[in-house]
């Protein structure tokens, strides 16, 4: 599955992000810590690396904390760079955070430190920035885009807060990171289809997760395909059409309405092991993509070079 989701927004606030870089003393990315390598955004990677950066793994009351400590161990090996794991929905970190803001800012004393904070739609940025103000300021939602325009936020302490809206970038080329970022709600509804990032999401919980399936969906015999599985959960939840057959879309809804809402437990979708391999797949990709555009140039200019022998 390939993401096309790229609207002007993010156009306009990938421009705006650029422009208040240079007076950013200190960028906080919030990830998702469910897949901290696909909710990392190559574009914010870039144009970073010269400020310190607290990576926060947020939403960790869904994913495994065993995993978790595994990506901020990778993550601390980064120049500059320091993690934090949330719950954001459940805690309030906000003297932990405003501590290691503190600490790593680069202003001197009685200078404001201008803080970026970045990430993917739908991972907590809003709810890191209502929390560290201790007042709702900034408008939440359970859905992907909910913030459209930056937003400054004085917290009156010496720290001074820059909402941004959630961006992705325009081509997500490894296709697993497509999925886990539709699995886990940073991609709007309608630019993906349900049955497709069930299936993906199925097919990976029937081999890392077996026996929460089998906690949760009651089978004797753990099924033997994504099909099998969501088949057997339709029949539970009556989503049948005309005929008794299973209606995917509508199981496909409620199984991954389920898995985002942590009813099959704490998953992680991604541990630093997949990076090299999939890096791997993606130049792979890219380098297929570049030989077939080759091709097709080379093919266009032959039919050229044709059609212009034949009219002389
Ligand atoms: N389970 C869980 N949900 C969280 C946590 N933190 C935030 N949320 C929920 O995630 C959703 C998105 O939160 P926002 O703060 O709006 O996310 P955002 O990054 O600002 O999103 P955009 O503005 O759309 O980019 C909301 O429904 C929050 O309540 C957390 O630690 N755990
Ligand atoms: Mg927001």
């Amino acid at each position: 599955m390939s993401i096309h989701w790229y609207p002007g927004h993010m156009h306009k606030a990938s421009r705006e992000m650029i422009e208040s870089l240079p007076l950013v003393n200190l960028v906080v990315e919030v990830l998702d810590a469910r897949i901290p390598f696909s909710s990392s955004n190559p574009f914010i990677q870039a144009l970073c690396t010269e400020k310190p950066c607290i990576k926060l793994l947020n939403k960790t009351d869904l994913a495994e904390p065993e995993v978790t400590r595994q990506w901020q161990d990778h993550f601390e090996l980064q120049d500059n760079t320091k993690t934090m794991a949330l719950d954001l929905q459940n805690s309030d970190p906000s003297k932990q955070i405003i501590a290691l803001i503190n600490k790593l800012s680069p202003q001197k004393e009685g200078r404001n430190t201008l803080v970026m904070v970045t990430g993917i739609p739908n991972v907590g940025k809003s709810s890191l920035i209502n929390c560290l103000a201790g007042k709702h300021i900034a408008k939440t939602g359970d859905e992907p885009a909910v913030t459209k325009g930056q937003q400054r936020i004085n917290l009156r302490n010496g720290i001074m807060l820059l909402d941004t809206p959630g961006i992705l970038w325009p081509k997500i080329e490894n296709p697993q990171g497509s999925y886990r970022l539709a699995t886990t709600g940073a991609i709007k509804d309608t630019a993906m289809e349900y049955d497709d990032v069930a299936f993906f999401a199925a097919e990976y919980l029937l081999a890392a997760y077996p026996n929460r399936l089998r906690e949760r969906f009651k089978f004797d015999q753990l099924p033997e395909s994504p099909l099998q599985l969501l088949e057997i959960i339709g029949a539970q939840r009556g989503c049948l059409r005309a005929g008794g057959r299973v209606d995917l879309e509508r199981v496909s809804t409620i199984f991954i309405n389920e898995l985002r809402a942590g009813i099959l437990g704490k998953i992680t979708f991604e541990s630093p092991e997949v990076i090299d391999l999939e890096m791997q797949q993606v130049q792979l990709i890219k380098a297929e993509k570049a030989e077939r555009e080759k091709l097709r140039l080379e093919k266009a200019a032959t039919r050229r070079k044709k059609a212009k022998s034949n009219r002389k």
